[in-house]
């Protein structure tokens, strides 16, 4: 019988791992997952994987955590998706920030050439790191104005993945991918906490969604689309960086607009209320990628359109809430 490869995400409990797992197990890999320990466990997004997958202890800050995950995973495709995500939680805790999703990915990379030099690691970078942007659309070769310490933690998390593969001839990838999102989207990203409280008010159980800044603009696709073109990413001979978008922009006014009229309410404007304590410190006005190298060479398209996401997004969540 022939062994079967074996894949490690960083970050499996996240959106993105959730998914990514799914997949790799549909594609006959033997999935491993670095979790870190809390007093109580928050595997609800791979609860139903459970049973088909290995969870190793590890945290980014932990060296030796790293290098035995590696060791007892023996991975051929390594996923780095573990980091502080949240943007406007990087003003707050900004050294952490650093710490997690910058010089982390320096641990898993040296982590990498001390275990298992041969394998392939992709690293989750973030059109974050695009933040004021100097072009538009923003591509692979966009130079970097990023707005946050979580985009300049990101920005040392891509160069670091580009100096290690030039280095130390890896093979390591940095996946510059836009905003997705997901029914398993996190409640404080815009979107989810768009279209959870539009059902909450659909069902009755609160009056009003406060907001920050509802013009801003961006890339929004699908979370299950995109953890595919992690993969095509690592099958490819080479090692390269590439933009994961759809190439449309759109604003959180339109997100709005979208999920409560699909949750029945008609106009957002009576329920939304401008709240200054979601304004970011520095914003990030607009964002739109071309995923034409993706299409290019991969082979990749997204599938969803942002209508479909913020419908699908509504709809799960009036699920999720509705009165038993
Ligand atoms: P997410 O839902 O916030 O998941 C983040 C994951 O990282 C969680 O599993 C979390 O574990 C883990 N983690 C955080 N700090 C850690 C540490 N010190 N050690 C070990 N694990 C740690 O994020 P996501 O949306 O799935 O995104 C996945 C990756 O893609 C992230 O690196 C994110 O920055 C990047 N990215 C996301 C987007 C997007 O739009 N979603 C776009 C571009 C890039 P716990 O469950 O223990 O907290
Ligand atoms: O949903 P957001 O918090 O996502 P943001 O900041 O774009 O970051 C996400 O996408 C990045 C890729 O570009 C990832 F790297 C990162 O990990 C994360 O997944 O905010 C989107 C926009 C911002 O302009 C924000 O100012 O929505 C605006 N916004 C307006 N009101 C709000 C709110 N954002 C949040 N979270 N909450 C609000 O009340």
């Amino acid at each position: 019988m022939t062994e079967k490869r074996s894949a490690l995400i960083t970050g499996i409990t996240g959106q993105d791992g959730s998914y990514l797992a799914e997949l790799l197990l549909e594609k006959g890999y033997e999935v491993h997952g670095m979790v870190r320990r809390a007093s109580t466990e928050k595997f609800e997004r791979i609860e139903h994987l459970r049973e088909r997958i290995t969870l190793h202890q590890g945290d980014l800050l932990d060296q030796r955590s790293l290098v035995d995950t590696l060791r007892a995973s023996k991975p051929a495709e390594i996923y780095n998706l573990a980091a502080m995500s949240f943007v406007a939680v990087s003003w707050i805790q900004p050294t952490l920030t650093a710490e997690f999703t910058g010089v982390g990915v320096t641990r898993m990379l040296e982590a990498m050439r001390e275990v298992c030099p041969q394998a392939r690691f992709y690293q989750a970078s973030s059109s974050e790191m695009f933040g004021k942007v100097l072009e538009v659309p923003q591509t692979e070769t966009t130079p970097f104005y990023p707005r946050s310490p979580y985009g300049v933690a990101k920005a040392y998390g891509h160069f670091i993945t580009v100096n290690y593969r030039e280095s130390y001839d890896l093979h390591a990838t940095s996946g510059i991918l836009f905003n997705h999102e997901s029914p398993r989207r996190g409640l404080e990203f815009v979107t989810r906490k768009i279209t959870w409280h539009a059902a909450a008010i659909r069902h009755g159980l609160i009056k009003e969604l406060r907001l920050g800044n509802l013009e801003a603009e961006r890339d929004w696709g699908y979370a299950k689309d995109y953890v595919e073109a992690m993969w095509l990413m690592l099958q490819q001979k080479s090692p390269e960086d590439y933009v994961i978008a759809t190439g449309e922009a759109h604003s959180v006014k339109e997100c709005c607009e979208v999920a409560f009229e699909e949750a029945g309410l008609g106009a957002f404007e009576p329920y939304v209320v401008i709240d200054e304590s979601f304004v970011r410190p520095a914003e990030v006005d607009h964002l739109i990628g071309s995923p034409a190298k993706a299409e290019k060479d991969l082979g990749w398209k997204p599938q969803t359109s942002f209508e479909e996401l913020i419908r699908l997004m509504t709809r799960a969540d009036l699920e999720l809430l509705k009165p038993r």
